[in-house]
């Protein structure tokens, strides 16, 4: 199951969102960025050091 991390208010977000809806992808969504900050706690910034959303989590796979 993918794990995407990131505020639904975001265009980017919500793209990725949507591209995996259109392909049947089962996913988890965990608000992350904006006034739900986390993007600069450390855990996150091993996903991604450039403090943004998203972050799509595939298994061992973190893009
Ligand atoms: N090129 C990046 C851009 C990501 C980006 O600009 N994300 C913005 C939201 S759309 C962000 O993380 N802003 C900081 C925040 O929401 O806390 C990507 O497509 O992933």
């Amino acid at each position: 199951m993918l794990h995407i991390w990131g505020r639904i208010s975001s265009l980017n977000v919500r793209k990725v969102v949507w591209a995996a809806q259109e392909l049947g992808l089962t996913l988890q969504r965990t608000d992350a960025g904006g006034q739900f900050g986390m993007v600069k706690a450390a855990g996150y910034l091993r996903k991604n050091p450039n403090a943004q959303v998203p972050v799509i989590e595939d298994g061992e796979v973190v893009l």
